[in-house]
């Protein structure tokens, strides 16, 4: 067990200062193509998404800004919801565009073959970048459903062209204090050929645009057995690591909490993240949780959750470096895995509740939360109206 008096002066700014964006999609109700279960006290539009959000910030401290989600968030009046998320405490993050849910789209939105469809998605994305001008946010991230179903369905490298000149388009749109950040996933929607599949692919288009162009690595994306912590290190290599989206998955895009599910993958990642020296806030990574909570409460769901990466990054932050380089020199196959390991076994969680004491928090934020009545209140005053679901 360790205390916050055994940090170095350096782990202890590291960990106080590092931050965690939520999504707002997270406070809607979520489930799968079988069921979407609603809560009492769901938010009903973004301004509810956003309290929601807040919520989490004040118990943990940690996440101060909440990304949003276009159309499923689109409001007539962005400055009037910026202005809210300040006076909650909180401001708007990344802009999300969504190219995936319009019939128009069936075939494709940046790849799309028809140059009228292709035109609707990249003007969709001028719009977020438009948006991003209102809300104060300074990144875009795309994550694209388009693919194909089966071979010879399209062509491969045709949709590759048309990506690319997609992209070019809206990178160019972009002003020079803004980023674009492309998300890769393996497969669905489309079940043969993914046009953005994977970290390479993504990196490929990113180099092409320009230095603001960075890569999304979300943590459910990967095929099982994925040796994520190796994708991290080499993105960081090409200066490309632009944000995780980060949740945890038994099968595939399970999108549940992360650091459920296997808590030891995300110390990894996050021991990659501090070995590399990328944890400072200057670094230019943003952490973010992309998760649905289909089951359990939400907020509570979003504390927990920011609670799990801060566990993993102070357990991170406590690797013995010196001991670790010289197990590794002497070839010391098992000192190594040591080191280690006593890390990751080290229970964190007396250090980090003595970080929110030092931070004016309740030590125990999920249990204030709780107690706090915020969700009766939400129960009671949330009647009528449509409740977000995942996504709108
Ligand atoms: C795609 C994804 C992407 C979307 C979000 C709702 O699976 O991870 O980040 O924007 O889900
Ligand atoms: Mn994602
Ligand atoms: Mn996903």
């Amino acid at each position: 067990m360790v205390a916050l008096s055994d940090l170095t002066p350096e782990q202890h700014r590291l960990l106080s200062e590092q931050t965690v964006e939520l999504a707002s999609w997270a406070f809607g109700n979520a489930g799968t193509r079988f069921k979407v279960f609603s809560t009492p006290g769901t938010p009903r539009d973004p301004f509810e998404k956003v309290a929601d959000a807040a919520q989490v910030h004040r118990f943990t401290g940690i996440t101060p800004r909440v990304s949003l989600h276009i159309p499923w968030d689109e409001t007539e009046d962005y400055a009037k919801l910026r202005a809210y998320a300040k006076d909650q405490g909180i401001t708007l993050g990344n802009i999300n565009s969504n190219v995936f849910q319009d019939d128009d789209y069936k075939f494709g939105s940046l790849t799309n073959s028809d140059p009228k469809l292709r035109r609707k998605a990249i003007d969709a994305h001028k719009h977020c970048i438009d948006i991003m001008g209102l809300t104060g946010s300074d990144t875009l991230k795309i994550w694209l459903g388009d693919g194909t179903n089966y071979p010879g369905q399209d062509s491969i490298d045709a949709r590759q062209d048309r990506l690319a000149d997609s992209l070019q388009q809206i990178y160019g749109y972009l002003s020079e204090d803004q980023k674009l950040l492309l998300e890769y996933k393996f497969f669905e929607p489309a079940f043969y050929a993914t046009d953005v599949p994977d970290w390479g692919t993504a990196l490929l288009h990113v180099l092409a645009l320009g230095e603001r162009a960075v890569v999304c690595l979300d943590t459910g994306h990967h095929a099982p057995g994925t040796n994520v912590e190796f994708i991290v290190d080499q993105l960081l290599r090409a200066g490309r690591l632009g944000a995780f989206d980060f949740n945890s998955r038994f099968y595939a895009d399970d999108d549940l909490m992360v650091g459920a599910a296997d808590p030891f993958q995300l110390f990894r990642i996050m021991n990659e993240i501090v070995s590399y020296g990328a944890l400072d806030k200057d670094s230019g990574v943003n952490f973010m949780l992309d998760q649905c909570h289909q089951l359990e409460e939400k907020i509570p769901g979003e504390i927990r959750s920011a609670m799990n990466v801060q566990e993993a990054t102070a357990k991170a932050l406590l690797v013995d470096r010196e001991a670790l380089s010289a197990a590794q020199e002497a070839h010391d196959v098992l000192g190594a895995n040591g080191v280690l390991m006593d890390a990751f076994y080290t229970d964190v969680r007396p250090l980090l509740a003595g970080l929110r004491e030092e931070q004016g928090l309740d030590p125990d934020p999920y249990g204030a939360f709780l107690r706090s009545g915020y969700l009766e209140k939400a129960r009671e005053e949330r009647v009528g109206g449509t409740q977000a679901s995942w996504g709108a």
